[in-house]
């Protein structure tokens, strides 16, 4: 037997694969941090967002496909991300990253919990820009509770998205594989997810260049 990786179940265009990442290798800007509905910018490009628990790595995604160490703020502290914050791609500008709030943080202050709940519900529902949803999934724990009411949401909003595992450094090959299949399982059952799941570590870079055309792909 050679010792051949095993393809990712979708297997992604290398063409794609490519144009994405020299699409994630050039200009990209931090353009602002809306705290309300009312802040946010125009609807002038498509966007893909960035959602999932507290602490699960969205903005640490959102560095590993960018390259750059420190252009989405991450902490270890749950709630370091507290407004929506929108990225620029492109020169001339092509689509933007939006990283959120995370949801289901037990320690906040219940009228914060309330608000940011609101402001990532609202975005997300109402939003005719936004081409996807990343729904990102800690790989140590799968898809819990809090996670299958924002997918309801989706579902419910006819939003497109696609189910992202976070962390895949931090478990075993075997328990990631087992994870990984019950979470695309739950996914196949959902009428707005995309069938297939990426598992990633921003720490490791892995699955980083199938990430990057991933979003590619959903900004058409
Ligand atoms: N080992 C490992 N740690 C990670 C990975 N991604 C994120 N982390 C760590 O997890 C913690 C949370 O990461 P963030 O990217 O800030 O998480 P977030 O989802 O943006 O969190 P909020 O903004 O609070 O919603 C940080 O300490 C990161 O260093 C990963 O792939 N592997
Ligand atoms: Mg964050």
């Amino acid at each position: 037997m050679t010792d051949v990786p095993t393809p990712a179940p979708e297997g992604f265009d290398p063409e794609l694969v490519e144009a994405a990442r020299k699409t994630f290798a050039g200009p990209i800007t931090f353009l602002k941090s809306a705290p309300a509905l009312q802040h946010l910018p125009p609807m002038d490009v498509p966007e893909v967002a960035f959602a999932g628990r507290s602490n699960v790595g969205k903005s640490s995604l959102i560095n590993a496909l960018t390259n750059r160490n420190s252009l989405a703020r991450t902490s270890n502290t749950p709630g370091r991300t507290q407004e929506l914050n929108f990225f620029d791609v492109g020169e001339p500008l092509r689509f933007r990253l939006v990283d959120m709030p995370g949801y289901g943080f037990a320690e906040a202050p219940k009228d914060l919990v309330k608000k940011w709940r609101f402001l990532v519900n609202d975005y997300l529902r109402g939003r005719t820009v936004l081409k996807r949803a990343l729904v990102l999934i800690d790989s140590r724990h799968g898809i819990k509770p809090v996670d299958r009411e924002i997918m309801d949401m989706l579902d419910a909003a006819a939003v497109s998205y696609r189910v992202v595992l976070t962390k895949a450094d931090k478990i075993k090959a075997s328990a990631l594989a087992e994870v990984s299949a019950k979470t695309a399982e739950e996914a196949r059952k959902r009428p707005a997810a995309h069938p297939d799941i990426i598992e990633t570590s921003s720490e490791k870079g892995m699955g980083v260049a199938d990430l990057r055309a991933a979003v590619l792909e959903a900004i058409g």
